[in-house]
This record gives structure tokens, C-alpha cells and sequence, in this order.
């Protein structure tokens, strides 16, 4: 395998995935949905190893030696993950279960107590679900108005038009940085500079983007800030949600329960600090220390050297699939993360996907929980092909083989 790129050694990097070794149909795994999520480094599976061996215990909550051990892995993971941000405070770090439960708390709390009836809350028309879902129940609760930016069609927004939008009703702006179906990557330093101007907030959902390029919040500005940890090669089941601390301070509990309190009497609860306010209840924490040595796997990696790869991945892989007549490509943006989404002239995205994956090819087909974007596009559904580092350029000549064959299944 010709891999080495730069510095970029990817035949190498590719042997701390153990799951990258497996066959499927017989064929060599190629593992094209990493938007969905990653595939996990042996640092991380023998983090969370490690942490069950020789660490678990409950946090903040025992004297005795390995609750202090547990608390340390915790907490270190808490800064490791303010560190990668570039955040100014590790309190501004809040451990969720994913992005979904990120915009959900910011949802339900900043929400609640700063949005109300006929105030407008600015999304985008390239949303995943989760980002429209919970400001329409929010919506509903409190009469809030979503206003939607609109996209060309190449996938990018109108920023022209997202100007238009904020207005004096404006309460918060919460928009994708890398969407998950097209791979635009949003110019989220202008977003931010144009809604603090009217001293609207910002949240960005950066689900996809935290894998793929340097993030740094501090210099965005942006006002909150959510990932999900297993989009980062790191585990399931823990995500994050970055707030500027003067925010944080001011919201609400979002959960009740142990952990969240000062103090608690049947008349009357004192809540604690941040982050604790917002982490109610024995968290995910094998997640955070899972999360933590992703990071620091990616951060070995320099983001700057994975996002510079992927780029050279995705111009081959745009021009491999520009070469195929009965494919059109959703998602053309000048400024893009490492995503192919597609359609193929009489060949439905599901039995493309069906067909791939006969030759060991993982690809997501269907409307990536984006269903009002396929809308915009007038399509009910995508191929999509989503790269990370450990791909290669011959993992997109073996996805360009395998539309191969579906063009010859489909003109039989
Ligand atoms: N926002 C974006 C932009 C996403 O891509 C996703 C997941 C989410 C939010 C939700 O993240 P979760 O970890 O809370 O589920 N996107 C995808 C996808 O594209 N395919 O599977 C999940």
C-alpha cells in the first residue's frame, strides 16, 4: 500500500485499528461511514481497559484511594479536553452524553429561561435533527420561532441572507460547522462576529468538525460549543458541551440529582458550581477517559496534518467521482470536509449501499437524519461516503470499483 503522505505515515497509523484488519464478505474492510462514527485506536480500547482493571471507582465522592484515582482520571480527561478546545477554563467544560444531549441541555436551560413567545432562534437549512428538534420542542413550549438560513446549491450558506435573518428578536443562533451529509464547512468566525454584533449568542454544533479540523473557541468566540466523543475515535456514550463560563453560571440546572448540589434540605436546594450543576448522577467516566486518550491520539497526530490528508483524500475522491457519468455529487462547497454524498441515476442510494457493502464497503445510505436538507435537494436519500486519516487513496479506487459494478448490475 502506497500511504506515506508528507508525514503522514497512514500504512502505519492504520495498525492501532484493530478493526481495520477484519474482513467482510470476504473482502478487506473498507470503512467509509466515519461521519456516523470512527473507528477506535488500541490507546483508547486499552484506556477504558485499563481504567475497569486498575481504576474504577465512583468520582468526588470517596476518601479511599481509588475514588481519588477515578476523580484524577476524570478531571484529566475534563482538561484534556479544554486544552483541545482551547477553552480559557476547564469548569467550561460540561461531560454529556453526546451532541444530541449537548443542544438539548442548552435547549432546555439557556432556552428556557432566555427565549420566549415570538423570539427567534437562527438555524441553518443543513441541520442534522438534532439541532432542529430541540428548539422546536422548545418552541413549542415557549412560542420561540425558528428562522431557517438558506443554502445555494452547492450546499453553502447564504450569508447574505443569514444577515437578513437577525433581527432584534433574535435570542440565539445554532448552526452546524461541518455538516454531516454535504461536508460544508461553515464560516463559523463570520457567523459569530455578525450575531455578537446584536449581541445574539452562538452555538455550534461541531459533531463532525471536532474530527476533522483544528478547533480553537477561544479564537471563533463562539458562545457554546458541542461534540460527541465517538465521532472522535473515542467511545460512545459521552460527548461534550463547552459554554463560556459567564453563561454556564447563569442557566439553570438542566437535571436534578446527586453531584448537581451544594446542599439539599426538603425545603430548599443550593446548587453547585459549574461544571458539576450540569453533570447530575454517576457520569460516563471509562467515557471521558476514553475521550481523553483519543484526544491525545489525535492530538499526536497534529489535527493540522489529519485535516491536510483528508483535503488530499477528498480531492481525489471528488475527482475519482467526477469521472462517473450516472453520478451526481450533493454537496459541492469550496471549503469542505472529507464527505462524498451522491446519487446515481437509477440506482437507489439503499441498493448502492447493499451492493458496496457485498464488497466489503461501508457506506451510509438514507437521508442522514437531514431530512429537510434531502428536501432542498429534491432527493429522499444519499449515498454517502465519509473519510477519515487511517483512509486511502486505494480504499476510494475500491469505492470507485464497487459503483462500478452497480452501474453494471443496473444496466443488466
Ligand atoms: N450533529 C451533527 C452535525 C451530526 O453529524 C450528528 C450525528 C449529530 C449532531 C448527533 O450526534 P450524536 O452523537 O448525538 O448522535 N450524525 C450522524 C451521521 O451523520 N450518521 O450517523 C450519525
Amino acid at each position: 500500500m502506497s500511504t506515506a503522505s508528507g508525514s503522514f505515515d497512514v500504512a502505519r497509523i492504520r495498525e492501532d485499528f484493530p478493526i481495520l484488519k477484519q474482513r467482510i464478505n470476504d473482502k478487506p474492510l473498507v470503512y467509509l461511514d466515519n461521519a456516523a462514527t470512527g473507528q477506535k485506536p488500541q490507546a483508547v480500547i486499552d484506556a477504558l481497559v485499563n481504567y475497569y482493571t486498575c481504576e474504577n471507582s465512583n468520582v468526588h465522592r470517596g476518601v479511599h484511594t481509588l475514588s481519588q484515582r477515578a476523580t484524577d482520571a476524570y478531571e484529566g480527561a475534563r482538561s484534556k479536553v479544554r486544552q483541545f478546545l482551547n477553552a480559557a477554563d476547564d469548569r467550561e467544560i460540561i461531560f454529556v452524553r453526546g451532541t444530541t444531549e449537548a443542544i438539548n441541555l442548552v435547549a432546555q436551560t439557556y432556552g428556557r429561561e432566555n427565549i420566549g413567545p415570538g423570539d427567534e432562534i437562527i438555524i441553518s437549512a443543513m441541520e442534522h435533527h438534532s439541532n432542529i428538534v430541540p428548539w422546536q420542542i422548545l418552541g413549542q413550549e415557549t412560542g420561540a420561532i425558528l428562522k431557517v438560513v438558506p443554502i445555494n446549491d452547492d450546499g453553502e450558506l447564504l450569508l447574505d441572507e443569514y444577515e437578513k435573518l437577525l433581527s432584534p428578536r433574535t435570542k440565539l443562533v445554532s448552526i452546524v460547522h461541518q455538516s454531516n451529509a454535504l461536508g460544508t464547512i461553515n464560516p463559523v468566525e463570520q457567523i459569530v462576529e455578525l450575531a455578537h454584533r446584536r449581541g445574539v449568542p452562538v452555538l455550534l454544533d461541531g459533531a463532525q468538525s471536532v474530527a476533522h479540523v483544528p478547533v480553537d473557541v477561544s479564537r471563533v468566540d463562539c458562545d457554546f460549543y458541542v461534540f460527541s466523543g465517538h465521532k472522535l475515535y473515542g467511545p460512545t456514550g459521552i460527548g461534550v458541551l463547552y459554554g463560556k463560563a459567564e453563561l454556564l453560571e447563569a442557566m439553570p440546572p438542566y437535571q436534578g440529582g446527586g453531584e448537581m448540589i451544594r446542599s439539599v434540605t426538603f425545603e430548599k436546594t443550593l446548587y453547585n458550581t459549574i461544571p458539576n450543576k450540569f453533570e447530575a448522577g454517576t457520569q460516563n467516566i471509562a467515557g471521558s477517559v476514553g475521550l481523553g486518550a483519543a484526544i491525545d491520539y489525535v492530538a499526536n497526530l497534529g489535527m493540522d496534518n489529519i485535516a491536510a490528508y483528508e483535503q488530499e483524500l477528498l480531492t481525489y475522491g471528488t475527482r475519482r467521482l467526477a469521472e462517473i457519468g450516472p453520478l451526481r455529487l450533493i454537496g459541492t462547497a469550496r471549503h469542505k470536509g472529507s464527505v462524498l454524498s451522491f446519487v446515481m441515476e437509477n440506482a437507489h442510494p439503499h441498493d448502492v449501499g447493499t451492493i458496496l457493502d457485498a464488497e466489503g464497503i461501508a457506506v451510509r445510505t438514507g437521508h442522514h437524519c437531514a431530512q429537510p436538507l434531502m428536501d432542498r435537494f429534491e432527493v429522499s436519500a444519499t449515498v454517502r461516503a465519509s473519510l477519515a486519516f487511517y483512509n486511502t487513496k486505494e480504499e476510494i479506487d475500491a469505492l470507485v470499483h464497487g459503483i462500478d459494478r452497480v452501474i453494471e448490475i443496473f444496466s443488466r
